[in-house]
């Protein structure tokens, strides 16, 4: 679309999500063809990075996990500098010394993607006590991290620090019911994590994750209320991994009616056909937006390619160790 609507629309928020669908399956073909690597794909999450994402401020920050690139891309960054980045060239986000699954952009506010997991939720403690004490803006932390990474003792650590010190942080769950080769039920008690977080005196909820519209009204509600007390919320987004843990991966660990039944409830597919039957697009809108979409990553992906390997002096810059 030429004239981008408010963030808060639905029409921004299906753009964003078919962005990071785009994305996610160039970065599929790239590993297919053997022209870049295989990486953790978002592909079925696009409602949960954009819901929440959408709903923040200027001065929030982000951290993240192994499955960030639908958090990044809806905070704004460019896909040509993500691929560049993947493929391990100088004008990626970290100067192509991150790889695939570490992709942070300071000026956008998303400060990390962590692939050890739980270590988001280990640093947004000290990230939001930071900005606490500092008290230079009305900035809050949002902490994204997977159902995988609650099942670890530091998610518990973190939570109730967060709770005592009265710490300005959004925790959003995507439960997307696998950990890696393994089916949370495996490893749960529970079907949501929330109850967990409510066990910390925090005002806990779940939301549908693959309604976008959901999504974005629980987040921004969130967002609002830590604002205005300082305290800690926790908000589940229940959705599913469409694909694999990595690429390539034949998910055949996983029960094709369960998988079926989550691809029948696609958030884009869903969000097209509401606002389709709401007569808030049109058949010639979508096209225009699967073109724009489209030449986009073309972009992208020649600027990426184009892009330069970090030279040889540069191997030990950056280093803090
Ligand atoms: C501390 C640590 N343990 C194990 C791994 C290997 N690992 C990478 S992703 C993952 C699964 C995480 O599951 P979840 O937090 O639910 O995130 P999801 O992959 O489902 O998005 C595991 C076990 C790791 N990277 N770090």
């Amino acid at each position: 679309m030429t004239q981008q609507p408010d963030r808060a629309s639905p029409l921004a928020m299906l753009e964003t999500m078919m962005l990071i669908r785009a994305y996610e399956e160039t970065i599929v073909a790239m590993s297919e063809a053997g022209t870049g690597p295989g990486s953790c794909t978002s592909v079925g999450q696009e409602a949960s990075a954009v819901g929440v994402v959408h709903a923040l401020g200027a001065h929030d920050r982000i951290l993240t996990n192994h499955r960030s690139a639908g958090h990044l891309l809806a905070r704004g960054a460019d896909p040509g500098r993500m691929l560049a980045e993947v493929l391990g060239r100088r004008d990626g986000y970290c100067k192509g010394k991150s790889g695939h699954l570490h992709i942070s952009a300071k000026a956008l506010g998303v400060i990390l993607t962590s692939t050890i997991v739980g270590g988001e939720l280990s640093l947004a403690t000290g990230v939001a006590l930071s900005q606490k004490m500092l008290a230079e803006d009305d900035g809050i932390v949002v902490c994204f991290f997977g159902d995988g990474a609650a099942c670890e003792g530091v998610f518990h650590e973190s939570l109730n620090l967060a709770t005592v010190w009265e710490l300005p942080i959004l925790y959003v769950c995507e439960n997307n019911q696998w950990q890696a080769f393994v089916h949370r039920r495996e490893t749960m008690p529970v079907d949501e994590v929330r109850h967990w977080a409510a066990a910390h005196a925090i005002d806990s909820r779940s939301v549908d994750g693959n309604d976008v519209e959901a999504v974005h009204a629980a987040a921004r509600e969130a967002v609002g209320r830590i604002r205005e007390t300082g305290k800690p919320m926790f908000l589940e987004t229940l959705t599913y991994r469409l694909r694999g843990h990595f690429e390539p991966d034949d998910q055949s660990y996983v029960d094709p009616a369960e998988l079926a039944a989550w691809q029948a409830r696609d958030p884009i597919a869903l969000l097209q056909r509401r606002l389709l039957a709401r007569d808030e697009l049109t058949a010639a809108q979508l096209r225009t937006i699967e073109r724009n979409v489209r030449a986009r990553l073309d972009d992208a992906t020649l600027f990426a390619e184009a892009s330069p390997f970090p030279d040889i002096s540069e191997l030990i810059t950056d280093i803090y160790a």
